[in-house]
């Protein structure tokens, strides 16, 4: 199974959920029976299945569903729930003087994430060394050492030595006044005994409080046997996820930390030093689910209200020309929805026919940008945007993790939406730039629109 699989079968049964028409044992069982297959096929340990499944049937058992929430919502919170809690599994690093150990097969991220974990510890006042024992690439040291300078830590390392505990040793002792001490490792392509004996002589002589286990989030099935060997050799005591801005969604992770019992503290989501996030379950869960992409629109959109009522929302905002950046929401919520999109654009003269000419993945990933910036917002913000100044769109981008660039973007959007809406209903050009504005459709490429 590709590690694509998991998110895939997960977002399955939340459409599952989405699409019931009410909330029974019947739907309860099966969905359990689902998310069984699901995690079990991405090697997650028996025990911590059942956990989940377990967890989730005697919820819905037990917890009465809060005031406002349809059985179905309550449902998918709980699955959401749970599944959170399967992948917290603890604090994030400690800002506390430490030794520290990257462990990992090749081209994992290891050295990349060593010169990130080096900036983010010396932006917290905790002064940093870095040793280079990848003694098996010849170009590793060099790689590392470029990483120091960008991030002005320096690193120890010694070009030629091929007894990577040896330099370890002497670099333990060279940098005895820093507080954290990050040893950056060698990899293999496949896991391979000396490999193994290499990284157990270097813990024996370092003693690092953290073995970190660094792991491409697109690394499917074998996430689990890796990690289990590495976990045998030296005891993983976290796991870093690389790549997660590339296609995958980490479902290997899971596994990783099924078989380690580690929690995972960073993900590392680009090329640049920067690209660091400490790992946060609630988003990560999400991620996974693929919340913004169309199959679980379906759960979410119906999860806040149904489908009718969805619509009802926004011609309601469409009719009283005057509308908040909830209601946007809603729109580009239902934007990202197909059969809503195909039913709201029939509602709308001279729309019907365009449906299947519409760039979806483009106004998908702006929408899934969109979701989350709004999720850093507060209820008031959302209801009236104007009160969002220069300060705080900085906060609400680090809240999302995402560039100031992209929440500016966001209210410019929403200005711009607003002002058109205003307009709304005086000219049938209107509408087009309407539509246009919501989801960021571009209808621009749409040939035959006169
Ligand atoms: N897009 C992306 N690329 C990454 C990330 N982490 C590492 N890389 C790239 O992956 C490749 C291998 O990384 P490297 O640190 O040399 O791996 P190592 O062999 O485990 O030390 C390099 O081209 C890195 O730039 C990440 O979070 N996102
Ligand atoms: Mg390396």
């Amino acid at each position: 199974m590709v590690l694509e699989g998991l998110g895939k079968s997960l977002r399955n049964v939340m459409g599952r959920v989405g699409h019931a028409s009410s909330v029974d044992d019947e739907l309860v069982n099966d969905i359990c029976k689902d998310l069984q297959r699901a995690l079990l096929e991405a090697d997650v340990n028996v025990k911590l299945v059942l956990d989940v499944t377990n967890g989730i049937k005697q919820r819905v058992k037990e917890d009465a569903p809060p005031a406002g929430t349809s059985m179905k919502q309550h449902l998918t919170n709980i699955i959401r729930e749970e599944l959170v809690r399967l992948v917290d599994n603890g604090e994030g690093l400690a800002l506390k003087p430490q030794t520290i150990m990257m462990v990992g097969l090749y081209g994992q991220g290891k050295t990349t994430t060593t010169g990130k974990l080096a900036l983010y510890f010396s932006k917290k006042n905790l002064s940093v060394g870095l040793i280079g024992a990848d003694v098996y690439r010849p170009a590793a040291l060099d790689q590392l050492k470029q990483l120091g300078e960008k991030v002005n830590v320096e690193v120890y390392g010694e070009p030629g030595e091929t007894d990577a505990a040896k330099i370890v040793e002497h670099g333990m002792a060279h940098f005895k006044d820093k507080k954290v001490i990050i040893i950056d490792t060698s990899g293999r392509h496949a896991l391979e005994d000396d490999l193994i004996e290499e990284i157990k002589r270097i813990a024996e002589v370092a003693k690092p409080e953290e073995r970190l286990l660094v792991l491409d989030s697109q690394v499917g099935q074998q996430a689990g046997p890796q990690a289990e060997a590495f976990h045998n050799a030296v005891g993983v005591t976290g796991v870093i996820l690389t790549k997660m801005d590339g296609t995958a969604k980490g479902g290997g992770a899971i596994s990783a930390m099924s078989k380690t019992k580690a929690r995972i503290v960073f993900l590392g989501v680009g090329e640049h030093i920067r690209d660091l996030e400490p790992f946060d379950a609630k988003k990560f869960i999400g991620r996974l689910l693929g919340m913004g992409d169309i199959g679980t629109l379906i759960a979410t959109a119906t999860e806040e209200m149904g489908d009718d009522e969805m619509i009802e929302q926004i011609s309601k905002s469409l009719a009283k020309g005057k509308f908040n950046l909830n209601d946007m929401y809603y729109q580009m919520k239902a934007v990202g929805k197909m059969g809503t999109l195909q039913k709201l654009m029939s509602m709308l003269p001279g729309m019907s026919g365009y449906e299947d000419k519409i760039d979806y993945e483009a106004s998908q990933k702006k929408l899934e940008v969109f979701r989350v910036i709004m999720d850093s917002m507060t209820p008031q913000e959302k209801e009236n945007p104007e009160i969002i100044k220069s300060k705080r769109v900085e906060r609400i981008a680090a809240g999302a993790g995402v560039s100031v660039h992209d929440v500016r973007e966001l209210l410019k959007q929403y200005n711009t939406t607003k002002n058109t809406m205003e307009r709304f209903g005086k000219d049938r050009k209107m509408r087009k730039m309407m539509m246009k504005q919501m989801g960021g459709i571009d209808l621009d490429s749409i040939k035959d629109l006169q």
